[in-house]
């Protein structure tokens, strides 16, 4: 058959590297690029496979290794919904992603076509595919489109340098039958945040600048852009990449999250300014300041928790607002194992229903959609609110109801223009910092004010590099360890040493590393219970 012809001859244009051993993990596939050519075409060929099972829905490619070092690569697929590829087809690619040969390859494809029940024969696939800064990007954008387009009858679409989530956000909206271009979303962005602004109350505060660390990758660039749409916010970029700064290095969300330090570029001279990170392919935000009485490095850091705090306080306050209706609204946060415990119960305190999640997004995603409201973040900075489509009409509808310029109309509108501000596709660091703006003006808070919601209990996290990390099986919620047996009661007797200890150990998605977190009231003991929880899995 010519199908079976078209890969075979693809193939051989990508060979699979020797020696390495490749899984689909966390967040798609990574790896040094050099190693990645052969992956991203097969996972090209997935993707047309993905959209053709879907009545020939369009399906994202993106390629991108987020926050990791700028010789890095990966790749992931958005599904139709702009959520993750299901994970039913995860197997799948690993299986493909690591055939051996073009024969192999072909074997394999057949027999899950055959399985799925896929119409092959009727091409009409279409892939859109998105890239991120790295130089590496554009040559295995090469190999993705090849890839689809080996499935015959299937378009690939280069819709070029983007951040993850506008491309979530493009196949999303394009699927719904929506405008769905790069100015689309600007546009849509642009256009809630003015109303979200308009709707606040009084002035009460002056804008002062917000200074935006880009991580020298796409989200600094493309905030330059939106920048010039926008009155109401007042924000300097630094760490554009084009000031000779290296993608990830010493700069980004990932970097002051998980080192606490300031991020080049950044020093004594913005002491108590307001600040924000993106991560490399701006799907996660982080604030900090630098306090007055550090010399410059260390920060106070405002991370996804309290991102998700502050979005929980005003929508429940809407709600409020809209009074007894508005509190039938089943709003619910949804947190993993890292998130602080000081914000969970801050939460908890707001009477929100709060639910655990594995760490990645996709878990946290699905389980935000059982809510009418579902607020999701890892303490990484990654997460966005989810809002029910039944819920979105009833709001929709409200807006009918009250007279205009009422109290509850306000409040409905406010709720309207955030679930369009908000990606509600993927957690999306441009969305989310529009939104943290706007609140902050709504609130007429300062970032230290915002930072008082609650204090963080003091937390260290360590990695311990191991033979084998599968050896390390969790709960669900990954708050326990079930395998090796015996290691929690371990990790419990250590806990109990210390006051508000709490710590859990977890394999890494994206490592070969098995992960520890520890919390407690000190920062010394909480260093203290992370190594002795640390030396129990070496
Ligand atoms: C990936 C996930 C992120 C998660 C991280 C955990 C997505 C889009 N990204 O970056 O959510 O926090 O992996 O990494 O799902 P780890 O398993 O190595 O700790
Ligand atoms: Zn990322």
């Amino acid at each position: 058959e010519t199908q079976i012809a078209s890969i075979l001859k693809s193939s051989e244009l990508y060979p699979i590297p020797q020696s390495v051993k490749l899984s689909y993990g966390t967040a798609g596939f990574r790896a040094d690029a050099s190693l990645l050519e052969s992956t991203v075409y097969r996972v090209g060929i997935l993707s047309s496979l993905r959209s053709l099972n879907l009545k020939s829905s369009i399906v994202g490619l993106m390629i991108t290794a987020s926050h990791n070092k700028v010789s890095d690569n990966g790749v992931k697929v958005s599904d139709p919904s702009g959520g993750m590829l299901s994970q039913e087809w995860e197997p799948f690619a690993d299986q493909i992603a690591n055939a051996s040969s073009p024969r192999e390859l072909v074997s394999l494809i057949k027999d899950f076509v055959e399985k799925e029940e896929i119409a092959i024969e009727k091409g009409g696939g279409e892939v859109w595919l998105g890239r991120d800064t790295r130089p590496s990007g554009e040559r295995l954008l090469r190999a993705a489109e090849i890839g689809v387009r080996s499935v015959l009858g299937s378009v690939a679409v280069d819709v070029g340098v983007l951040t993850t989530p506008q491309l979530h956000w493009m196949v999303r909206a394009k699927n719904k039958g929506l405008k769905a271009t790069e100015s689309d979303y600007f546009e849509n962005l642009v256009t809630s945040f003015k109303c979200l602004i308009d709707l606040i109350p009084v002035n009460k505060v002056e804008i002062s600048t917000l200074l935006l660390d880009g991580a020298n990758g796409v989200g600094g660039m493309k905030m330059e852009v939106l920048r010039g749409f926008l009155s109401n916010l007042d924000v300097e970029i630094r760490n554009t990449g084009r000031d000779g700064g290296v993608l990830n290095e010493g700069v980004g969300a990932d970097f002051v999250q998980k080192e606490k330090v300031v991020p080049l570029g950044f020093g004594v001279k913005d002491v108590g300014m307001r600040c924000a990170s993106f991560d490399g392919d701006a799907d996660r935000l982080v604030y900090f300041y630098i306090p007055s009485e550090s010399c410059g490095d260390k920060v106070e850091l405002l991370d996804g928790d309290k991102i998700l705090s502050l979005f929980a306080l005003y929508i429940k306050e809407q709600l409020n607002i809209i009074g007894d209706e508005g509190k039938q609204c089943r709003l619910g946060v949804v947190q993993t194992a890292y998130a602080n415990g000081a914000s969970t119960d801050y939460v908890k305190e707001m009477w929100l229903e709060v639910v655990f999640a594995k760490t990645g997004v996709k878990h946290l995603h699905e389980k935000a959609e059982e809510f009418d409201v579902g607020i999701y973040f890892e303490a990484n900075g990654h997460g966005t609110i989810l809002f029910s489509e039944s819920f979105l009409s009833w709001l929709v509808g409200k807006q009918k109801d009250y007279s205009e310029g009422s109290d509850k109309h306000n409040a409905v509108s406010r709720l309207v223009a955030v679930s369009n501000l908000i990606n509600q596709a993927v957690g999306d660091a441009l969305s989310g910092l529009l939104l943290v703006e706007v609140i902050l003006q709504h609130m007429g808070w300062s970032v230290q004010k915002w930072n008082e919601l609650y204090k963080d209990l003091p937390s260290r996290q360590v990695k311990v590099e191991v033979p084998d990390r599968t050896a390390v099986v969790t709960t669900s919620e990954e708050t326990e360890a079930l395998k090796p047996l015996g290691i929690q009661d371990a990790i419990n007797a250590e806990i109990k040493k210390y006051q508000h200890g709490r710590a859990f150990i977890r394999p890494s998605g994206t490592e070969d590393v098995v992960r520890v977190y520890a919390e407690a009231s000190t920062q010394e003991d909480a260093d203290s219970l992370a190594n002795s929880v640390a030396q129990l899995v070496k």
